[in-house]
């Protein structure tokens, strides 16, 4: 048997992607609609606040195309912190005019292929920031789901330790020209979610997630051994956009 790679896990994550009900919208008394954003904003409220305590943290997109309007993610410790704030969010008036469109459950994770051999992670205040990340105010979202292929010849999970290492270096490499253009966060949903890894980008140019995706599919490890899910990508929602995206 191979070796397994040695994996930190961080904050639980669950991205929450809506549909309006425009119909509902529309057809709503002023009042109605002005309680549902006032639940909002409560939410978002509570949210930033979690966030400020070091606690969790949640970006709030919309998203272009037609597989979802936003998306919710967020990160808390604990899986029943994810399931009480989805729930509390499904009571609210706002959640009465959403429709849920797809959901993704998985946990931060860092695997150990790049890591400094003899070094404890757990005392590395990077490793620990990037365990549990204050998500970026960025401009842009781009969230998909991914396997390593387990066919064939190309089986990730056949490949000895090094040669794993030696591909993910290289992907590394690749990754590390896109600094403070594009942030990565890897989540692992192996018995989680239907794949085995969440890959979220923020970006505040969405052409960079374009150009860095595109690079990698040339690289060993995307090229034989990856294979994807649906793409989602979106705009940040600010205070503005937001009062824009519900007027009527
Ligand atoms: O943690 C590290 O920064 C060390 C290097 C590194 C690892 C171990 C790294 C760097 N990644 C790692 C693991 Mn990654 N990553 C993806 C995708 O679209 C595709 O082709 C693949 C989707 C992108 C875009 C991306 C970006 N990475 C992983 C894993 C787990 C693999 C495993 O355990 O088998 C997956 C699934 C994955 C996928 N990666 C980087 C990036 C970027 C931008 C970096 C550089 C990060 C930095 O240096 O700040």
């Amino acid at each position: 048997m191979s070796e397994a790679a040695q994996t930190l896990e961080g904050w639980y994550a669950l991205h929450d992607f809506r549909t309006i009900d425009w119909m509902a919208w529309t057809a709503a008394e002023e009042a109605e609609r002005n309680m549902a954003l006032d639940d909002l904003h409560s939410f978002l409220k509570e949210w930033q606040s979690v966030e400020d305590n070091k606690q969790g943290s949640t970006a709030f997109y919309s998203i272009v195309g037609q597989k979802a309007d936003f998306v919710m993610m967020h990160l808390r410790e604990t899986l029943d912190e994810l399931n009480a704030l989805e729930t509390a969010f499904n009571k609210s008036a706002f959640a009465q005019f959403t429709i849920p469109a797809h959901s993704y459950v998985s946990v931060v994770e860092l695997s150990n292929y790049m890591a400094q051999p003899g070094a404890d992670p757990m005392q590395n205040p990077d490793i620990l920031a990037r365990l549990k990340p204050i998500l970026p105010k960025w401009n842009h979202i781009c969230f998909y789901p991914m396997n390593k292929r387990r066919s064939g010849s190309d089986n990730w999970y056949m490949l000895s330790m090094d040669e794993r290492k030696t591909m993910m270096r290289s992907h590394g490499m690749i990754g590390r020209t896109y600094a403070g253009k594009v942030k990565q966060i890897i989540t692992g949903s192996v018995g989680f979610d239907n794949w085995e890894w969440g890959v979220t980008l923020f970006a505040d140019d969405a052409l960079q997630f374009k150009k860095l995706v595109y690079e990698m599919r040339f690289d060993e490890v995307s090229a034989r051994f990856g294979d994807f899910g649906d793409f989602y990508v979106g705009n940040r929602l600010t205070e503005e956009k937001l009062a824009e995206l519900f007027s009527l």
